[in-house]
């Protein structure tokens, strides 16, 4: 078996030609505009509008700024009901916005936050549920909202890998209040780092904008506590050379889904992890589940060889957010809340994918995760 020559990443960003994004910079140049809503950000939020067809939608400098800010914007307080598994900005914007995480485990196959275990964490001081549509799965949007509107919560989705993903052919930002979509380079559609809010209430909007730009109104009314959360123009230009990319970049990544698949379907202790049906697949991560008892090896075992061999496989996500020092006292940490999320935990790992890898790669990195079984 053949170690890879370079490390083989778990996603490479998608470049656009050099000559495209100089066209855009000229612009730039000329126009001596850099920040604060120049034409490559209104370019780029029209653009994206229509590319998922979103009623309102907010560019951000990155996905944690956004998510911090739809907090703000909906008033969030007390305690917040939501997932460990997930990248640790969808906790830390709780805890910056002085909100107490309040951990739920999550379902078994899909991975995101349980529907069925959320009402027992509903307390007085409850405000909203975060749900994270975690590898572009979706959450159960539907039983979310029953909950929520049953207990007057507000809902907020962490999107971040959920970019162009639809359930039964809705935009998944069409659930929920707010779901936030991060655009940094590893993310499928990028804009170098940034991200965007989007959200069907228009009465939002301007509170939003207000908030992302220090609660500025005008040069002499500042009427909130805002932060800057600004998309420059040389993210916005990136976007706007990077979205055209986006739906071949998807079609290459499905065939290598598709491989993958074949080659590691039949494998006893190996699941691959799948969208539900009626939902749109994102492209951003292929995911597989080691079963240590069925399979003979641990996911971390398997990781390690990847390694050896180049293959730069990553263990998204853990450890568990509850695990983290400055969250594992809350006692909705406690191991016996989370059995499903720890387990996800020590068993997922996100294998390559991104379109520049060919078959060749595919059935080696395979191979390399099989090799101990032959
Ligand atoms: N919510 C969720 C569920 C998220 O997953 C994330 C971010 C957020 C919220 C926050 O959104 P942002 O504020 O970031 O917009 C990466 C990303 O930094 C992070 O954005 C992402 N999730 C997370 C899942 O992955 P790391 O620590 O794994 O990044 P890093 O530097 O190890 O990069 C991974 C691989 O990507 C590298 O091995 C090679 C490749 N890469 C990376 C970069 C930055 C490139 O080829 N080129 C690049 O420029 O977190």
């Amino acid at each position: 078996m053949k170690q890879f020559d370079s490390p083989i990443m778990v996603t490479r960003p998608l470049m656009p030609k050099l000559d495209h994004y100089k066209a855009n910079l000229e612009e730039i140049w000329e126009s001596q505009w850099l920040s604060n809503g120049g034409a490559q950000h209104v370019g780029l939020e029209k653009a994206l509008k229509d590319y998922i067809i979103a009623p309102n939608l907010s560019l951000f400098n990155n996905g944690t700024i956004a998510l911090m800010t739809a907090i703000q914007s909906l008033r969030l307080q007390g305690e917040v009901i939501t997932t460990p598994f997930t990248f640790p900005a969808t906790t830390h914007v709780l805890a910056w916005n002085d909100i107490t995480p309040v951990f739920c485990d999550i379902d078994p196959v899909r991975l995101t936050i349980d529907p069925t275990k959320i009402e027992r964490h509903i307390t007085a001081k409850t405000t909203a549920i975060l749900g994270v549509h975690v590898y572009g799965i979706p959450c159960h949007v539907e039983e979310i909202q029953n909950i929520a509107d049953r207990h007057g919560l507000k809902v907020i989705y962490d999107a971040a890998h959920a970019f162009t993903t639809t359930l039964n052919g809705v935009p998944i930002a069409d659930f929920g209040d707010i779901s936030m979509f991060s655009f940094h380079p590893t993310k499928l559609f990028h804009t170098g780092e940034g991200g965007a809010l989007v959200y069907n209430d228009t009465n939002l909007k301007q509170r939003i904008e207000y908030l992302k730009n220090f609660g500025i109104k005008s040069e002499e009314e500042v009427i909130l506590p805002g932060i800057n959360g600004k998309m420059g123009e040389l993210q916005a230009a990136m976007g706007l050379n990077v979205l055209p990319l986006v739906r071949s970049e998807q079609a290459k990544r499905s065939k290598i889904r598709s491989l993958y698949s074949e080659l590691l379907s039949d494998i006893e202790g190996i699941t691959i992890l799948k969208v539900p049906e009626g939902t749109t697949n994102s492209e951003q991560y292929f995911c597989i589940r080691v079963h240590q008892h069925s399979f003979g090896e641990s996911r971390d075992d398997v990781y390690g060889r990847l390694r050896l061999y180049n293959v730069m496989a990553r263990k998204y996500f853990y450890p568990l957010i509850s695990d983290y020092p400055c969250y594992s006292s809350l006692s909705s940490a406690r191991s016996e809340n989370l059995q499903e999320a720890k387990s996800a935990a020590a068993e997922v790992l996100c294998l390559p994918l991104y379109g520049a890898l060919v078959y060749s790669d595919i059935s080696q990195i395979v191979e390399i995760i099989l090799s101990k079984k032959k």
